[in-house]
């Protein structure tokens, strides 16, 4: 019988809860998680009862030493992921990391180097690229049904209450370029390949948060085509597509234009054709989270397949570097960012 991977996961907070329920789900296919940590002992505690884990800790050191995994799975703030995945390299444990990857591009560098002088297994949990929609936008270009992509916009545009779930967005110094532009940009990459030049706008239109909460960017790919990738968090329009990623992209053969409820509009030799392409609502999952609920089964089986064929995953360390690499970018086009109140 194939060996079965011991997990362990650090930090129960908010987003956390969908990779516990996740990694359940995938136990039929050879993952175990039997610890969780979270420097918060009642959190601990909670998701340890919750979702039926045999061992819970408040320190990642004392779980490293007691757990013997096969599998770490980082779901902490970005500011303890360069600390905890240099403990889980120092352990010899093959990792995950939630977005964004570090808080810098430093950081990153530092986790990326931390694996490989280690030859170790180091992925990041970036979802957007497996949710379900998204997922089927890139499967439509590489089909060629649209000839070769030429354009495209992609966006995330949302007035939803972000900040209910996670109030710690508010005073980010730098919050929304590193938080949401990091998945956008990462679809950018995904859809339409390497960047070779970007400009950036960034703006602070929300008086209550530290931080910018819209950022626009103008992206060149090296296949010369050219992208708008724009991400709010204080959007005004009713319907709300949160959590979509609305795209329109087009060939030089057809398009393809993404609408509310994940229904996706393909232009192909003179004809449109429209896909239906919302998921189903997982049972621990819930409207209007569960696309993005959804993609955290789907980059979950993903990452632990490449796991267990010793490859690496579509959003290895070293990729990931590649999509943080376009935010510092943006960071540093864009400028001092001046508060509009
Ligand atoms: P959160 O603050 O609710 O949860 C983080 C938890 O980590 C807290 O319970 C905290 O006590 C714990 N923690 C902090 N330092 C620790 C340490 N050293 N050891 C053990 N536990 C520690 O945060 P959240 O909203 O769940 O976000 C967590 C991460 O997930 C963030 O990086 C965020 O960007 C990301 N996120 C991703 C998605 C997505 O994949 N689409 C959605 C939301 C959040
Ligand atoms: O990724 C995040 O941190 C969440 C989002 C809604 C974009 O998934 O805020």
């Amino acid at each position: 019988m194939a060996s079965r991977i011991r997990l362990g996961l650090i930090g129960c907070g908010f987003f956390a809860q969908n990779h516990m329920a996740a990694w359940k789900d995938l136990e039929p296919e050879g993952v175990d998680l039997v610890a969780v940590c979270d420097i918060d002992g009642a959190k601990a505690k909670a998701a340890a009862e919750k979702f039926g884990v045999p061992h819970w800790y408040t320190d990642a050191e004392t779980m490293f030493r007691e757990s013997n995994l096969g599998l770490v799975d980082i779901a902490t703030q970005m500011r303890t992921h360069l600390p905890l995945v240099e403990m889980a390299m120092r352990h010899r444990v093959p990792t995950i990391v939630q977005k964004p990857f570090g808080q810098n591009i430093a950081e990153v560098r530092r986790m990326v180097a931390a694996a490989n002088v280690r030859g170790l297994w180091l992925a990041v949990h970036e979802n957007f690229r497996f949710q379900r929609p998204l997922l089927k936008v890139a499967e439509i270009i590489r089909s060629g049904a649209i000839g070769t992509p030429t354009w495209a916009r992609i966006g995330f545009r949302t007035g939803y209450d972000i900040y209910a779930g996670q109030p710690y967005l508010a005073t980010e110094q730098r919050f929304v370029l590193i938080d949401l532009g990091v998945h956008v940009l990462d679809m950018a990459r995904v859809l339409l390949g390497e960047v070779e030049h970007l400009t950036a706008e960034l703006q602070h239109r929300n008086p209550k948060a530290v931080g910018e909460d819209t950022a626009t960017m103008l992206l060149r790919h090296t296949s010369g085509a050219v992208s708008v990738v724009e991400c709010t968090y204080g959007a005004r329009r009713i319907p709300d597509a949160f959590p979509e990623t609305l795209v329109e992209i087009e060939g030089d053969a057809g398009a393809i234009v993404s609408r509310i409820g994940s229904r996706i509009e393909v232009t192909s030799k003179g004809e449109m054709q429209v896909l239906e392409e919302d998921p189903e609502v997982l049972s621990w999952a819930e409207r209007p989270w569960h696309v993005a609920q959804d993609s955290v089964l789907t980059t979950c089986r993903h990452l632990l397949e490449r796991l267990k064929s010793g490859r690496p995953a579509d959003t290895s360390a070293e990729d990931n570097l590649k999509t943080f690499a376009l935010v510092e970018a943006a960071y540093e086009k864009a400028g001092k960012v001046k508060p509009q109140t």
